[in-house]
């Protein structure tokens, strides 16, 4: 039975991860930072089937240990400071977590067992201001955020230490994938939520940015087997994770909304605050190395993507004014 390492495993990459690789046989660790309010509420289904590592991304030697007390064979980095917005308001703390953690992970890696599998959850934030379309792993990187520059820095150390040490690590260039365990402030949640409380007189308005930036968006659970697929793979490499099709946030209003019988337009209002101070406005990815050489494809499109997600948030908010959990 291989053991599996994720970081990050609390998130909701990380929770689908879990489930994928725990149905496929593995022995799964996830680190976890410790708080004092739970954040374990995406993986409380799991927590008999996997076991918790207490570690830090800012903690050299906690990563250390944790790689000697669980050996494991694959290591799944996703954990970071992932929020964009916040990257301006924090961006020391997003280079610490989100470019020298890879660092911190690839140096226990080397000093524990180089013949660990490394992936590094890199990020379609990279490519910025896109300079060509559709981005592939050659398209040059032009990041618009402290966060997407600190992933840039964390998909490039990824390569160094494969090129300088020989490891096997692996960068997934994903996409924007998301799910009904996407993170409230993200904004197809913030969307899909706004849609079923307004449909049940929860609430009456939504505060959004900018409606005509464009994303690919792709279902997370589909996203997470393109990381194991790269882990098997004989060599490792580098892959685009996208559905090849982009849409706008106005589109993805139309859809949510639509879905349960309202017209955006009477609820949408513009929130300068969601403006960002340097804009991504159009990502769309083509995946096909992931295809070619990985196997993988998406099997979730965008419309069954955010109808899933706002059914998921009628179901939730009903369940709450029920007062279940
Ligand atoms: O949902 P978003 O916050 O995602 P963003 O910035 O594209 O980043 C996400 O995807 C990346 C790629 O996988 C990840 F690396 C990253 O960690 C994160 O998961 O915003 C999407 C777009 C932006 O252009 C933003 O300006 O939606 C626009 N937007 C318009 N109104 C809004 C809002 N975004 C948010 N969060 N909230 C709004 O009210």
């Amino acid at each position: 039975m291989p053991t599996a390492l994720i970081t990050g495993v609390t998130g909701q990459a990380g929770s689908y991860l879990a489930e994928l690789l725990h149905r496929k046989g593995y022995r799964v660790v996830g680190m976890h930072r410790r708080t004092s309010t739970p954040t374990t509420g995406r993986i409380a289904h799991l927590l008999e089937q996997i076991e918790i590592a207490q570690g830090d991304l800012h903690d050299q030697l906690s990563l250390i240990d944790a790689l000697k007390q669980y050996q494991p064979d694959e290591i799944y980095n996703l954990a970071a400071q992932s929020f964009v917005p916040t990257s301006w308001n924090q961006p020391v703390l997003t280079a610490e977590a989100t470019a020298l953690g890879v660092t911190r992970m690839l140096e226990a890696v080397r000093a524990v067992d180089p013949s660990v599998r490394f992936y590094q959850a890199s990020s379609s934030e990279m490519f910025g201001k896109v300079r060509e379309v559709p981005q592939t792993e050659s398209t040059p990187f032009h990041p618009r955020s402290p966060y997407g520059v600190a992933k840039t820095y964390g998909h490039f150390i990824t390569v160094n230490y494969r090129e300088s040490y020989d490891l096997f690590a692996c960068s997934g260039i994903l996409f924007n994938h998301e799910s009904p365990r996407r993170g409230l402030e993200f904004v197809t949640r913030k969307v899909s939520h706004a849609a079923a409380s307004i449909k049940l007189e929860v609430q009456d308005t939504v505060g959004l940015g900018n409606l005509e930036a464009s994303r690919d968006w792709g279902f997370a659970g589909d996203y997470v087997e393109a990381m194991w697929l790269m882990l098997q793979h004989d060599s490792p490499g580098d892959y685009v994770v996208a559905t090849g099709t982009a849409h706008t946030v106005r589109e993805m209003c139309e859809i949510a909304f639509g879905h349960v019988g309202l017209d955006f337009e009477d609820h949408v209002v513009s929130d300068p605050n969601m403006v960002r101070p340097a804009e991504v406005e159009h990502l769309i990815g083509d995946a096909s190395k992931a295809r070619n050489v990985l196997g993988w494809q998406p099997r979730v499109g965008f419309k069954e993507l955010i109808e899933m997600m706002v059914d998921a948030d009628l179901e939730l908010i009903e369940r709450t004014s029920r007062n279940e959990t």
